[in-house]
């Protein structure tokens, strides 16, 4: 799309414009392209995402949904958008901070959707948590395994299809069997999830954003470890 365009020569907002565009159309070159050029114009990781990368995405959802886009061009974007989450990864994963809890996190069984985790994960990682990320499709044995192992100050599950929204109230309910679902804390999140199902299914926090995940998970990891 903008191969011939001369980044240098265009405003900030005209390169985030651009992105948004060069996301809808796959090009993971370009997105690469933009991305260091924003951040060599002092935009933060932050904004990129929050301005760029992910309200492309949104786009791309919304075609997708009216039959406009189909799994092909999806794919694209999306390893268009890893593209450019490559170069931020770095810098978002970076801490000088000493680690303050533990996280496993994977996307549910049934479901292969994967860029919001990797976004979570990596911006928990920067706010100073270890994570442990069991990919995707995750089973619920392989949930009950890692929390066993890895004795995480937080469980985080994935799920972006109404259909695999229910296999988190399972998670949930083998842990509980389990007698290891006091010892942490479950955070959820995906798009077709709300506050309401999160507190349906007895998760501690719907984090609508991974802003928010790091948010409440360094507020609430703090308040439990100062309570025991
Ligand atoms: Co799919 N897909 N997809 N898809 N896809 C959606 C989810 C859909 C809403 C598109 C649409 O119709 N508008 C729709 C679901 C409809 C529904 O269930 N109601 C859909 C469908 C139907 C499907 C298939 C069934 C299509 C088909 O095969 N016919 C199929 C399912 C495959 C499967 O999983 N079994 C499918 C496949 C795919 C691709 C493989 C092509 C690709 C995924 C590539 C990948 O992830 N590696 C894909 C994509 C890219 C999308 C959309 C367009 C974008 C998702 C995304 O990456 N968003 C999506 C449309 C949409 O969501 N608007 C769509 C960007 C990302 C940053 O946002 O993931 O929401 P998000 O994450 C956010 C928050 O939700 C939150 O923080 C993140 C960052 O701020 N969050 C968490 C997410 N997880 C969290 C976990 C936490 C905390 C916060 O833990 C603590």
């Amino acid at each position: 799309m903008s191969e011939e365009l001369d980044l240098k020569q265009i405003s900030t907002e005209e390169v985030y414009e651009l992105m948004k565009e060069d996301l809808y159309y796959g090009e993971a070159n370009e997105i690469v392209k933009e991305v260091e050029e924003l951040l060599a114009r002092g935009e933060t990781p932050y904004d990129i995402l929050t301005k760029g990368l992910v309200p492309g995405m949104d786009i791309v959802g919304v075609d997708f949904r009216d039959g406009v886009l189909f799994v092909p061009e999806v794919l694209m974007a999306a390893r268009a958008m890893k593209a450019g989450m490559e170069v931020l990864r770095p810098l978002l994963t970076q801490t000088g901070a000493p680690r303050i809890g533990r996280m496993v996190i994977g996307t549910v069984k049934g479901d292969i959707h994967d860029i919001g985790k990797n976004l979570v994960s990596m911006m928990m990682e920067g706010a100073g948590f270890e994570v442990i990320d069991l990919g995707i499709n995750v089973s619920v044995d392989t949930f009950m395994a890692a929390v066993k192992e890895h004795t995480p100050d937080i469980l985080g599950m994935s799920a972006l299809l109404t259909t695999t929204m229910p296999y988190m109230r399972v998670v949930i309910e083998n842990l509980e069997k389990a007698g290891l679902r006091d010892r942490l804390l479950v955070f959820v999140g995906g798009a077709p999830l709300n506050q309401a199902f999160a507190e349906e299914i007895g998760a501690d926090a719907y984090c609508p954003d991974a802003a928010v995940a790091v948010e409440v998970g360094k507020k609430m990891v703090s308040m439990r470890r100062n309570m025991a």
